[in-house]
């Protein structure tokens, strides 16, 4: 399969990269795909040397597949491109997410909504595929009412650029800023932009895509988005009213059966979910399941992912063997 990597120097399309070789995605002709100022440069790949080519180049080349990660307004011009040519998108910006025309999937929960009329396929925020994996089969058992969530991510959703803020900080040196305030020793009440109704963009992520890939509106979200100086992965303490009642330890099996879900949730020795663990895996843990005796039919428990892996490049390839598998895709 052609294969074209839009983004590929940057911090999730390097990971693309090294989950593609890990999964062995079966790829016969790879096109690393960047801005002009990265063009010729070299990037490696299975041990092999391959040159950065543009995007006029590569929609000229007519790939198979182009999975993206190179922000909103690249997406929306370039994506429609590919899919002009018959190529297949799969984009990781907020670009297309809530276009009702397009499909928003995490395959553990929705991949069979698409068809071979699916060309722009959008990956939903690393935050929500955390907290989905873990709400999709509670909602299932015992229909949500609302959830109340906060949000501890990882530096390295912002980028690159604050993630040597905070080395520069903590070995005391001065550079660039990512960020207006010191990440080193901080947490940050601040993720993406503030809109009129005092939300931040990611945090309205969490509540809208929430809505449209369980399918259902009437599940109230109210999330706060923290940055914090952690570099493994996003943690989440979710709060969930429930229509129905339940048993903790029916929670944990539903939560320990589903796919791509590991439940780490036995205090007495101490064991729970940790960003520091969570990096470079693939799974979304689980653990603190607790009631919330405050509320009735209301559970606690936090949630792990590494936020560049399955919060971004292994849900876009999972989305990408998915197609292969059911034939929306060329071997
Ligand atoms: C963040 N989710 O963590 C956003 C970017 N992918 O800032």
């Amino acid at each position: 399969m052609r294969v074209a990597v839009v983004g590929a120097t940057g911090m999730v399309g390097q990971v693309i990269l090294k989950v593609l070789a890990e999964r062995n995605f079966p790829i016969s002709e790879l096109y690393p795909v960047a801005s002009e100022k990265s063009i010729g440069n070299n990037i490696q790949f299975n041990n092999k040397s391959f040159k950065v080519i543009g995007l006029e180049e590569a929609v000229s080349l007519k790939p198979d597949l182009a999975l993206f990660s190179a922000g909103g307004d690249t997406s929306l011009e370039w994506a429609p491109k590919f899919a002009e040519v018959g190529t297949k998108v799969v984009d990781n910006s907020s670009a297309w997410r809530m276009d009702p025309s397009k499909k928003l999937v995490i395959p553990e929960i929705n991949a069979s909504e698409l068809t071979s009329e699916d060309l722009i396929i959008a990956n939903p925020n690393c935050s929500t595929i955390q907290m989905l994996m873990a709400l999709k089969p509670l909602h299932d058992t015992y229909k949500i009412k609302r959830v109340v969530v906060s949000t501890y991510q990882s530096i390295t959703g912002t980028g690159v650029k604050a993630v040597q803020q905070l080395e520069n900080e903590y070995n005391n040196e001065q550079g660039e800023m990512a960020y207006p305030y010191p990440i080193h020793k901080n947490a940050i009440p601040h993720c993406d932009v503030f809109t009129d109704n005092g939300y931040t963009k990611e945090e309205m992520k969490l509540s809208n895509e929430t809505k449209k890939i369980l399918g259902d509106d009437s599940v109230q979200v109210s999330a706060t988005a923290i940055r914090i100086p952690v570099v493994g992965g996003h943690s989440e303490s979710v709060n969930i009213e429930f229509e129905k009642d339940f048993e903790e330890n029916d929670v944990r099996k539903l939560l320990s059966e589903f796919p791509g879900i590991t439940v780490q949730d036995n205090t007495s020795v101490n064991t729970y979910p940790m960003p520091i663990y969570a990096e470079g895996k693939d799974d979304v843990f689980v653990g603190r399941i607790r009631r919330d005796y405050s509320q009735p039919k209301t559970l606690n428990m936090w949630i792990v992912a590494d936020n560049l892996r399955k919060g971004a490049a292994t849900n876009a390839i999972q989305i990408a063997e998915y197609m292969l598998k059911n034939g929306l895709l060329p071997a």
